[in-house]
């Protein structure tokens, strides 16, 4: 799946595995890491590898996020372009169907976010994307609401080459447990900061204990850049990291299924964002 920013990849990867593996936030560029999300439909696993939109980049985490998902999309049977229906026009997308051109796979387009579209609007559009002659079919899908989600994963199931399957039948995705937590933290920084705040932090969990009790007990170091961002993070008297904590906690809670004590750590590190280990955590290459 790959897309522009924002085009709605991450929603409809959790729509299709209907659970939560990649996070989802209306900031563009949430997205870092490459996952994949796995669905079974009758003979068929379909390995659905959610990308980071591809934009035009120019720091190094923003090449490594892109090289990820062009990388995605090399090594896949099929492209699925994403394309927000509301906003159909945008230089990345233009882009990213320039690239899919020479590709040497076959394209398929889900035309998403129909929910925001009247019907009317919508048909000259899938008509006039249909007609680039890049895709061998267009959907038209809501990952929001999983409108057409259904027909889309049937054509792919059918269309997908035989082969034998490639993961174990019960595994839903290859996110660890420890990255999704951070992510899920990360996920709240992103809503509940302003402007540039979230681009310049990132989130790694330190320590997962499972306790006697049944519950779990998560440590998290949030990296920030910069000293004069600390207390941004913290907010007056600790105010904003423990509502972090909390709405983070929670969703926590509500995904592992048990109660989790979430501790959030906060420390400046100038170079995380170029730290090689960092980027093999995230499943990024440093020299994209
Ligand atoms: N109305 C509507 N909003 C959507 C839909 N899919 C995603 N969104 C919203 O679009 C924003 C970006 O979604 P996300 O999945 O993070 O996009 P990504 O950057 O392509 O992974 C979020 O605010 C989503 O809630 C959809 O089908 N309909
Ligand atoms: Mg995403």
């Amino acid at each position: 799946m790959i897309g522009a920013p924002n085009a709605g990849k991450s929603t409809l990867l959790n729509r299709l595995i209907g659970a939560k593996i990649a996070i989802v936030t209306p900031k563009v560029q949430t997205t870092r890491a490459r996952a994949i999300g796995i669905l079974i439909h009758g003979p068929a696993q379909l390995v659905f590898v959610d990308t980071p939109g591809i934009f035009e980049p120019s720091r190094r985490l923003e090449r490594a996020m892109v090289s990820a998902a062009w990388r995605g999309a090399e090594t896949a049977d099929i492209v699925l372009l994403l394309v927000d229906a509301a906003r159909p026009a945008d230089a990345d997308t233009a882009r990213i169907m320039e690239g899919l051109r020479n590709a040497r796979h076959e394209a398929v387009l889900a035309l998403n976010k129909i929910d925001l579209v009247k019907r009317p609007e919508l048909l000259p559009l899938a008509d006039r994307l249909r007609k680039e002659g890049i895709f061998s079919r267009v959907f038209m899908i809501s990952g929001a609401t999983g409108d057409g989600v259904s027909e889309l994963v049937d054509y792919l199931a059918e269309r997908i080459p035989e082969g034998p399957w490639l993961y174990p039948e019960d595994q839903l995705s290859d996110v660890s447990e420890r990255l999704l937590a951070a992510e899920v933290t990360r996920e709240q920084l992103f809503l509940q900061l302003q402007q540039e705040l979230p681009y310049a932090l990132t989130v790694e969990t330190e320590s997962w204990k499972e306790l006697e009790d049944g519950s779990v007990r998560i440590d998290q170091i949030i990296y920030v850049l910069r000293e004069s961002q600390k207390p941004i993070l913290l907010g007056k008297g600790g105010r904003r990291i423990r509502s972090v904590g909390s709405a983070a906690r929670k969703e926590l809670e509500r995904m592992l299924e048990r109660r989790v004590h979430l501790f959030l750590f906060v420390k400046v590190r100038p170079d995380w964002i170029d730290r090689v280990a960092h980027y093999r955590a995230m499943g990024l290459e440093y020299k994209a």
